[in-house]
């Protein structure tokens, strides 16, 4: 076979003004073939599949980029629970009732949750993405913050072509990756993706029970159980301590209902539920938004996406789609917003001058920010919510 070779063109439009990185990038693509060849792929694959790689300015541009402005956790659900897309998933779950049925009967997790992934990953299998996934793949192992990332999957990705699980053809998806209508990285569709119709393929761009199969499966193993509640809205008691609203502290149904929480919709926070499940609260807009008691399937939808914002829309979005859905009680704060990146690197440095730990200042708020916030909002006679908005960062800066 040839020596891999970058088409003269496509390198040059992207490396006009760097004529020695194609270069170096067909160099990479050549020394890279010996790891790949030690982790399992034959060197037929490698030569066959990687003399057509190209890397992409788009993929490096994205990669690169870090948004300077974050929307609010309420403008993300008014797009992923969006009356559009809760009626064409209504629509899309009756298309594909039956087989819906087998699925969620074979894996054991909720038809309507698979609906939701498959509504929010590709918009029910509209939009994969068109990228080339080796030429993204091998763009992000070539150079820039994700390196280990790109090569591991990449490899994935030169497998699932070894193994014939799928064609290079199909190979296509996301700028970092992610395929077909539900969305896998391919050592996600490795570990996960399943051939359910038999066909000796797996394939999660056109078959809608391997799609399904495959998405039921990844949540099986994450740990979904089905008939189990992923959460709800609930109203906290006055002098709540915002501080309990965390990820880590898990706690028992009964041990929340003890402490003065119930359902946002009236039900008794005890009624048709196991009394030891264990969940926690999450606050995604503070203490002037609505809360929410999340459980074990929750955590399981994080696993896909670990985004609680994109964890909550999955779980919105199905109670829609099964056709229970509570309208959210508590209003959300759109009067305020989250603070852009620069604002964020401003309030922790503020928190440090004023004698509060947060950290490095870096504008990622950890839970080293988290805490130092509290500290100062308690000093400040405020809810402790740690949650870092507009009006707040106002605040302490006057203070
Ligand atoms: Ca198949």
């Amino acid at each position: 076979m040839p020596k891999s070779v970058i088409p003269a063109l496509l390198a040059c439009s992207l490396f006009a003004s760097q004529p020695a990185t194609a270069q170096e990038f067909e160099s990479w693509i050549e020394s890279f073939k010996e790891e790949a060849v030690a982790k399992g792929i034959s060197a037929e694959t490698y030569d066959r599949e990687m003399q057509s790689v190209i890397p992409v300015q788009r993929v490096l541009e994205l990669n690169d980029s870090q948004p300077e402005f974050v929307k609010g956790v309420w403008e993300y659900l008014d797009t992923a629970v969006s009356d559009s897309r809760i009626s064409n998933g209504l629509n899309n779950a009756a298309a594909n009732s039956a087989l819906l049925d087998r699925i969620e009967e074979a894996y054991g997790v909720d038809k309507e949750i698979i609906v939701a992934i498959w509504g929010l990953e590709s918009s029910y299998g509209a939009i994969m993405g068109d990228y080339d996934v080796l030429s993204a793949l091998a763009t992000l192992g070539y150079e820039g913050r994700r390196t280990s990332f790109g090569r591991s999957q990449l490899i994935g990705a030169l497998k699932i072509l070894d193994r014939e699980y799928a064609n290079r053809s199909q190979l296509k998806g996301s700028w970092a990756g992610a395929m077909g209508q539900t969305q896998f990285i391919p050592t996600t569709y490795l570990e996960s993706a399943v051939d359910y119709d038999g066909d000796g393929r797996r394939d999660l761009w056109s078959n809608l029970g391997d799609v399904f199969a495959s998405t039921a499966n990844y949540l099986s193993r994450s740990g979904y159980v089905a008939n189990e509640p992923w959460g709800f809205e609930v109203t906290l008691p006055e002098g709540f301590d915002y501080a309990l609203a965390d990820r880590s502290n898990r706690q028992m149904v009964a041990t929340w209902a003890s402490l003065g929480i119930n359902r946002a919709d009236g039900v008794p926070l005890t009624d048709d539920i196991d009394l030891n499940a264990t969940g926690y609260l999450i606050i995604p807009a503070g203490a002037q938004g609505p809360a929410f008691l999340v459980f074990n399937n929750f955590r399981a939808i994080l696993r896909y996406n670990n985004s609680t914002s994109y964890a909550l829309g999955i779980g919105l979005l199905s109670d829609h789609i099964a056709g229970n859905a509570e309208p959210i009680v508590q209003s959300w704060p759109r009067g305020d917003r989250p603070l852009s990146l620069s604002e964020r690197k401003s309030l922790q440095e503020a928190l440090a001058q004023r004698g509060y730990n947060p950290g490095p200042v870096d504008g990622i708020i950890g839970a080293g920010t988290k805490s130092a916030l509290r500290k100062w909002q308690r000093d400040q006679g405020l809810p402790a919510d740690g949650y870092a908005s507009s009006t707040l960062l106002t605040r302490l800066l006057q203070s």
